[in-house]
């Protein structure tokens, strides 16, 4: 199909600090979307099996240093190594949802203080911009009763919260939605579910935009 003329699929994004129950949520909004007869997609940024994926999960897991200008523009990479896929499946009518996204690659190395917002965001600017982002908002007080952090790099509370307050300053409200996350799972679940279905129909004759362009 074409890029103006032709029904598309929905570009959805769940977006979050972390613990906020995402990878969760993408599953079961992928299962209740196939069970709607919906045709979809599941991928998750940082995809670690690429070979850029490697390095980021080694980085991650603190076994490589890297500086955080090349750790940034890394995962900015990983993005984009996967762009032919995400069009392709949206201009063939498939929807796609992302557990994280451009958000997480500006909120978290924007958050370190080493690098300003603007020069963060450059390197996806043009990416597919999302139809939707969740945006999974937990409260500290809920957060703090969920497990412990693993022992990945940026999983310090302190942390977490500077990211939260980065992914506030870059939220759009063109596509920007904020979940309580404080909700049961199957009560979140439900309001992801009823707003994706909504997004996949009123996607469908819109071109794919780009972001922050
Ligand atoms: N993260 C994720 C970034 O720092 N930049 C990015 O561009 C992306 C996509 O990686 N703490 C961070 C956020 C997480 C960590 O993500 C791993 P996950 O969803 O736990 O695999
Ligand atoms: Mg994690």
């Amino acid at each position: 199909s074409s890029e103006s003329g032709g029904r598309r699929g929905a570009l959805i994004v769940l977006e979050g600090c972390d613990k906020a129950g995402k990878s969760t949520q993408c599953r079961l909004l992928l299962e209740a979307l196939k069970d709607a007869g919906k045709p979809c997609h599941l991928f998750a940024f940082p995809d670690r099996n690429t070979e850029i994926g490697k390095v980021i999960d080694q980085y991650l897991k603190c076994t490589k240093n890297l500086s955080d200008e090349a750790i940034h523009l890394l995962f900015s990479t990983n993005r984009w190594e996967l762009v032919p896929t995400i069009r392709e499946l949206l201009l063939n009518g498939e929807s796609v949802v992302l557990d994280r996204y451009a958000f997480s690659g500006v909120a978290f190395s924007a958050a370190k203080g080493t690098m300003d917002l603007e020069w963060c965001m450059g390197p996806d600017v043009g990416l597919p911009q999302p139809d939707l982002v969740f945006f999974l908002n937990l409260t500290k007080e809920a957060a703090s009763k969920r497990d412990d952090f693993g022992r990945e790099r940026y999983e310090k509370t302190e942390f977490q919260e500077k990211v939260k307050s980065i992914f506030m300053k870059i939220q759009d409200p063109a596509y920007w939605k904020v979940i309580d996350a404080d909700r049961s799972k199957e009560e979140v679940q439900k309001e992801l579910f009823q707003l994706s279905l909504e997004t996949i129909e009123k996607s469908k004759n819109k071109p794919i935009l780009k972001l922050w362009d």
